[in-house]
């Protein structure tokens, strides 16, 4: 038996977050653990990464603020005014709150997961990727080959998200985290010395 009681998690997050968000995280999670088999990473890590990844997603804007204020989270300007952006962080502040999640491998996938970053771990770019190709996902461009990139060239797939990701954003009028776009221009570089040589 592995180290964590995933049942008992999943039966306290339903409380915390609304069924829309509930059914995504667990498709997230069982992405995940399929992704861990696929390239070799730690299948119970991966489910619990996966499960607690939007843990935060539910508490009002206004109150995410306050949290993070009283618990010394740094807020970022692109933060400060798109607070959504900060269930990221603050999930991974629940998970080793409420949670009890100790493994830093862990936390530091679930506060990554919305923005990326450059050099993800191999557990932190499972997560990054399970969200945005879980089965529910149906909106974003590209899905039908991100998801088959996925499990193949993973780097390519998460070059592939950060992209599509920006662009859309780019449409609209959305504040760009500084890590989204330094995580962008890590993996672009990435892809583009390996297609070079
Ligand atoms: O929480 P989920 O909806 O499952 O997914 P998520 O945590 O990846 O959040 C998705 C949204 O976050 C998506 O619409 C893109 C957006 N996002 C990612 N990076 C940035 C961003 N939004 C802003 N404003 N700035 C960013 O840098
Ligand atoms: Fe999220
Ligand atoms: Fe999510």
């Amino acid at each position: 038996m592995g180290d964590y009681n995933i049942y008992k998690m999943q039966k306290k997050l339903k409380k915390y977050i609304d069924e829309a968000r509930y059914t995504h995280t667990l498709g997230v999670m069982y992405t995940a653990a399929s992704l861990a088999m696929c390239h070799g990473a730690d299948i119970e890590r991966a489910q619990v990464a996966g499960l607690l990844h939007d843990s935060a997603k539910c508490i009002p804007n206004p109150k995410k603020l306050k949290l993070c204020r009283q618990n010394d989270i740094p807020v970022t300007e692109a933060e400060q005014k798109a607070p959504y952006l900060l269930h990221a962080k603050l999930g991974a502040y629940l998970a080793r709150e409420k949670y009890h999640v100790r493994d830093p491998e862990i936390l530091s996938a679930i506060e990554c997961h919305t923005t990326g970053k450059p050099a993800m771990t191999l557990l932190e770019k499972i997560i990054f990727i399970s969200d945005y190709i879980e089965p529910l996902r149906t909106k974003a461009a590209n899905l039908a080959e991100i998801r088959r990139l996925a499990f193949w060239d993973l780097d390519k797939a998460v070059y592939t998200t950060m992209r599509d990701t920006l662009r859309y954003l780019e449409q609209g009028n959305a504040s760009l985290d500084n890590q989204t776009v330094v995580a962008y221009n890590y993996y672009k570089e990435i892809i583009q010395k390996r297609e070079e040589s």
